[in-house]
């Protein structure tokens, strides 16, 4: 296994040493190989809203599986979790499922080639959308930690094809559509940037690329695999108030199993095979182990006061993480939407764009992070990841976490002060 992971951000290649090889997990907790216990911060990068091994969704696992784990054939759970997704973004009319969130904006892309017949795309610097050869040009997540923003292996016929803007800048997307607004075929945007820290964006400027696109026939696709489910029941559309044409999901939506989709009105999604010339498929999509794992996993989160329960937990963390910033004389802020947040380790306001991003916060953070892992706290090993917090996590686990993380910046080989 290269680099001894399925995934490289798990790598602890950014931020040094060997990474604990974890046995299992619970609620808020991981427990490695060694018996080590951490409170989770990273959440599987973001689909455990729920925290781990929820009894009611490993049921609903269990239960589905000894029915039969796939059958390559529609069964009654893809159109219950269909369902539910329709009604929690309502502009769709119709939902493809797809077992990644790289296969979900893949094949948002291409929906949205096929229905255009245009062949440029416009993703936003730092964004990451999965591993699909267009976009990894200039992306986040792993490629930002490792500092190769675009992959080897990309054609550069392929490579071109891809506009990559500055986040955060109207003008930059006014010139690229006044210079190729016919060819474009679609924008793509994490509506909230998590992949390159957490880069909260103006909703006037989303609501602008709404604007731009719809007044030169290209698609406006949101890229939810993060924010969906998470930051509300209808993710950061339903938080903007934006009518977009497609919207990507992932991560949450399989509650821990691998599930994704893209959805979008009929007239587009229609375009699909079997019954339109655009093509996708997949062996597992839709499977009843996964929907069944989604399905228990949105019907959790309708308890109500679940949104204002992860707002309360994640304000006490920031509160507490910054706390521990100014006692530790460390410059830094602590940028944060609902259950999501970013330790970033620069002076001044939080970054809205990648180029706003000092690569010096990565190397401070690198210190912090072993500090960190040393007193039980499992962060994402890479500064440019966001944390996330669960249902499962308490006041006295975000106590903990924010003591620590005060004690770890104050560390003698901790984060040098500013
Ligand atoms: P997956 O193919 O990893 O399921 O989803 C790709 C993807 C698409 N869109 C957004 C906004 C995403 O954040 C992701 C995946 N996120 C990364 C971490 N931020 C996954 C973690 C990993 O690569 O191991």
């Amino acid at each position: 296994m290269p680099g001894g992971v399925s995934s490289p951000v798990r790598a602890f290649r950014a931020v040094g040493g060997v990474p604990p090889v974890i046995a299992s997990a619970r609620g808020a907790e991981l427990r490695d190989a060694d018996g080590r216990v951490y409170i989770d911060l990273v959440g599987s990068f973001g689909p455990l809203i729920l925290g781990h091994a929820h009894p009611t969704v490993v049921e609903a696992v269990a239960r589905t599986a000894r029915d039969g784990l796939t059958f390559g054939a529609t069964c009654a759970l893809e159109v219950e979790l269909a369902e539910r997704v329709l009604q929690r973004f309502p502009f769709a009319e119709r939902v493809r499922f797809v077992s990644s969130g790289t296969e979900a904006v893949m094949s948002a892309v291409r929906l949205a080639r096929g229905a255009t017949g245009r062949s440029r795309i416009v993703k936003f610097e730092g964004c990451y959308h999965g591993h699909s050869d267009g976009l990894l040009v200039k992306a986040g997540s792993g490629l930002a930690t490792f500092g190769t923003p675009t992959s080897a292996g990309v054609p550069p016929a392929i490579a071109e094809l891809t506009h990559v803007l500055p986040l955060d800048d109207d003008q930059a997307v006014e010139a690229l559509f006044a210079r190729h607004g016919p060819e474009i075929a679609a924008v793509l945007i994490e509506p909230m940037p998590a992949n390159a820290g957490l880069l909260l964006q103006r909703p006037e400027f989303l609501r602008r690329l709404r604007e731009l696109t719809r007044r030169h026939g290209s698609l406006l696709i949101l890229d939810e695999v993060i924010s969906g489910f998470r930051v509300a029941r209808g993710g950061m559309t339903e938080v903007l108030g934006i009518e977009p044409d497609l919207v990507t999901l992932g991560k949450i939506l399989g509650g821990g199993m691998p599930a994704a989709a893209y959805l979008g009105r009929a007239e587009l999604m229609e375009r699909l095979a079997p019954n339109g010339p655009v093509y996708q498929a997949g062996t597992l999509s839709g499977n009843p182990v996964a929907m069944a794992a989604g399905i228990a996993t949105l019907d959790l989160l309708e308890t109500p006061g679940t949104y204002e329960r992860l707002e309360e937990l994640g304000a006490r963390l920031q509160r507490g993480l910054e706390r521990g910033l100014a006692r530790a004389k460390v410059a830094g802020s602590v940028p944060r939407m609902g259950s999501v947040l970013w330790l970033v380790l620069q002076s001044g306001p939080a970054p809205r764009a990648w180029h706003q991003v000092d690569p010096a916060g990565a190397e401070r953070y690198a210190p912090l992070f072993g500090e960190l892992l040393r007193r039980g706290v499992w962060l994402a090993p890479s500064a440019f990841e966001v944390a996330f917090l669960s249902l499962a996590h308490t006041e006295a686990l975000v106590d903990r976490v924010a003591a620590a993380c005060e004690e770890a910046l104050s560390a003698p080989h901790g984060v040098p002060a500013h």
